[in-house]
């Protein structure tokens, strides 16, 4: 991967309100501020579908100033490349106002940009990887089988997450379509590849695989303001709008 850079879209979903735990250790450090969990995503097309927010429960979380009013919450290690690449300041550094264990944060309240129901919530997903992206996902269960497993598996056993029956999306919400799967790949393929939770990650990766080419080469856009136009030609749009709105960025690693 070192040889191979990936640029992902860096998506910032601002908290509107902390969970009770969450609060109890950020509330004064954060007065005043917006704070923005960063989630590193390869297909901000589909970010009409966004249901909910992913964090790592046993993952440690830093709270990182971008400027005099806004703080991203993402791993260290991602803060520490965004400060080398130029999208916090002062470059090069790394200031840490607070830390977090991704389990304090589930519940909380956050508004994902361009998402057709923007108001959704922080939720644990099993397989968030400290050491990739920001450790936060943001997740598209219609385009995403990995999301949309962990929203079954949510939605099955919520005592189990410790999680509350509203906050988990009922539905995924529709984004593209195929000429395979339709409206729904990912969905699809979960059916079809009998995967039965987020902890069946061979079967995850396949469906992953298959997902990504059918959408990206045969997929068209039904929502948004890019609607009837190809994945391909839309993901440069959809995310240089983000972008230009102040609701996302480049981040490489
Ligand atoms: B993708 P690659 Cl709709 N741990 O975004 C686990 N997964 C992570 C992660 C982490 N720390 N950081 C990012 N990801 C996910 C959307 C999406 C994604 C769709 C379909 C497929 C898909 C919505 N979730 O990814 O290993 C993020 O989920 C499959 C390629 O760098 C990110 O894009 O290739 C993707 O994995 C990056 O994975």
């Amino acid at each position: 991967e070192a040889l191979n850079p990936q640029e992902y879209t860096g998506v910032k979903i601002e908290v509107t309100e902390w969970s009770p735990e969450a609060a109890a250790v950020l509330k004064d450090v954060v007065a005043g501020k917006k704070v923005y969990m960063v989630a590193a995503t390869l297909r901000p097309e589909t970010m009409y579908g966004q249901t909910n927010c992913f964090v790592g429960t046993s993952i440690k979380y830093g709270l990182f100033p971008v400027n005099e009013t806004d703080v991203y919450l993402c791993t260290h290690r991602a803060a520490r490349n965004m400060a080398f690449q130029g999208i916090t300041t002062p470059a090069h550094q790394v200031n840490q106002l607070a830390e977090i264990e991704g389990s304090k944060l589930i519940g909380t309240k956050v508004k994902a940009p361009f998402a057709i129901n923007p108001d959704v919530y922080v939720l644990p997903m099993d397989n968030v990887l400290a050491t990739k992206g920001t450790g936060v996902v943001t997740s598209v269960p219609s385009d995403s089988p990995d999301d949309y497993a962990t929203l079954m598996d949510l939605k099955k056993k919520p005592e189990f997450y410790k999680v509350k029956p509203e906050w988990v999306a009922p539905e995924p919400i529709p984004v593209l379509s195929t000429p395979t799967y339709g409206e729904m790949t990912a969905p699809a393929l979960i059916q079809k590849l009998k995967i039965q939770s987020q902890k069946d990650v061979k079967q995850l990766a396949e469906a992953k695989e298959l997902a990504y080419k059918e959408g990206f080469y045969q997929g068209t856009m039904s929502v948004g303001e890019f609607k009837g136009l190809s994945v391909q030609e839309a993901k440069p749009k959809v995310r240089g709008k983000m972008i230009e709105e102040g609701l996302a960025f480049a981040y490489c690693e």
